[in-house]
C-alpha cells in the first residue's frame, strides 16, 4: 500500500485502486501505534476515488525531520575517499565505514524538502553537484520504521572535498533534498534483492545511469534507525535516508534543467528537475 500526499488530501494506493484518507495529515498518522493496519482498514472499506492525480502531489511529509546516513556502501565510501584525497582527507572515511556508530547527519526540515516534479537546486556557490538516489526510511515516534520512500540527497561534491567539516554546507540548503512519490507503508523488511536506479537525463540523452540494491549496503535500516533515535526524541517520527550506492564518474557533474529520476523496487519513481 502506498500513500500519497497531493493538494487537496492524503490518497492511498493498494492494488491498482485509489482511497481518500478524509481529514489525515501524515502527522495524524505517523503518531498511531497501527499505521499499517489502519491504512489495511482503508483500503478494505474506505471510499474509492478516481486515479490520481500525479501533478498535485506533494512531498509527504508533515513536521518530520530529515536525516541522512553516510558512507553506508562500499562505492559511497571510494567516494569520499577520492574527493577528499587532495585535501588531507585521511582515513576518516574508511574507518566511519567499518566502525560499529554510523555516520548520521542532520538533512533538512520539511519546508526545504521538495516533492515529485518539483525542482530540486544546485548551490550558487558549488561547482561539483551530483544527487545521490536513496532508500528513506519513515520512522515512528517510538522508533520503528513504518515506512519507506525514494529519496535524493543532493550533495556538493566540492565543498564535501575540501574538508569533512564542510559536510553540512555541501547537504543542507534549500530544495537539497527530494522525497516521494509516495509512502511504501509496511510492517516487513524490504528484500536485500530491492533495486535502487538512478538515471539523469540531458536534452533528451542519458546523461549518467547506476544502480545498486539494498543487499550491497553494509548497514541494516534498523540498525540506523535505532543510532538516531538515541537520547532523541521525534514527536512527529524521522525520514532517515539510509546512504548512496550509486555514485557518477569524478567527470559528472548536474546541469540546470536535468531531470533526475531515483526508481525503487516496490516504491516507485520520484522525478524531480533541476531548478
Ligand atoms: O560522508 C559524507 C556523506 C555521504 C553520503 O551522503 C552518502 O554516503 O550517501
Ligand atoms: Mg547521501
Amino acid at each position: 500500500m502506498i500513500l500519497y500526499r497531493t493538494r487537496d488530501s492524503l490518497i492511498l494506493e493498494h492494488d491498482g485502486q485509489f482511497f481518500s484518507v478524509p481529514g489525515k495529515s501524515i502527522d495524524e498518522l505517523i503518531v498511531l501505534d497501527d499505521l499499517f493496519g489502519h491504512v489495511a482498514q482503508i483500503a478494505r472499506a474506505g471510499s474509492k476515488v478516481a486515479a490520481l492525480d500525479e501533478t498535485t502531489l506533494l512531498p509527504p511529509i508533515g513536521n518530520q525531520e530529515v536525516w541522512a546516513a553516510g558512507v553506508t556502501y562500499l562505492r559511497s565510501r571510494a567516494a569520499r575517499i577520492a574527493e577528499s584525497k587532495d585535501a588531507g582527507g585521511g582515513d576518516f572515511y574508511d574507518r566511519v565505514y567499518s566502525a560499529e556508530r554510523p555516520e548520521l547527519f542532520f538533512k533538512s526540515l520539511a519546508h526545504k524538502v521538495v516533492g515529485p516534479f518539483s525542482p530540486v537546486a544546485i548551490r550558487s556557490d558549488a561547482t561539483w553537484s551530483v544527487p545521490e538516489p536513496e532508500l528513506a526510511l519513515l520512522i515512528n515516534p517510538k522508533g520503528r520504521i513504518v515506512g519507506y520512500t525514494a529519496g535524493n540527497d543532493m550533495s556538493s561534491r566540492d565543498i564535501e572535498g575540501q574538508n569533512p567539516l564542510y559536510l553540512p554546507q555541501a547537504k543542507v540548503y534549500n530544495r537539497s533534498c527530494a522525497l516521494g512519490p509516495g509512502i511504501f507503508v509496511s510492517r516487513e523488511p524490504l528484500p536485500p534483492e530491492t533495486r535502487i536506479e538512478l538515471t539523469v537525463e540531458r536534452a533528451g540523452t542519458t546523461a549518467f545511469t547506476g544502480a545498486t540494491s539494498l543487499s550491497q549496503m553494509k548497514r541494516r535500516p534498523e540498525e540506523l534507525a535505532s543510532y538516531l533515535y538515541r537520547d532523541q526524541s521525534f514527536p512527529f517520527g524521522a525520514f532517515l535516508l539510509t546512504g548512496t550506492g550509486v555514485v557518477p564518474p569524478d567527470s559528472f557533474t548536474l546541469h540546470p534543467g536535468d531531470a533526475i529520476r531515483v526508481a525503487i523496487d516496490g516504491i516507485g519513481t520520484l522525478v524531480n528537475p533541476v531548478g
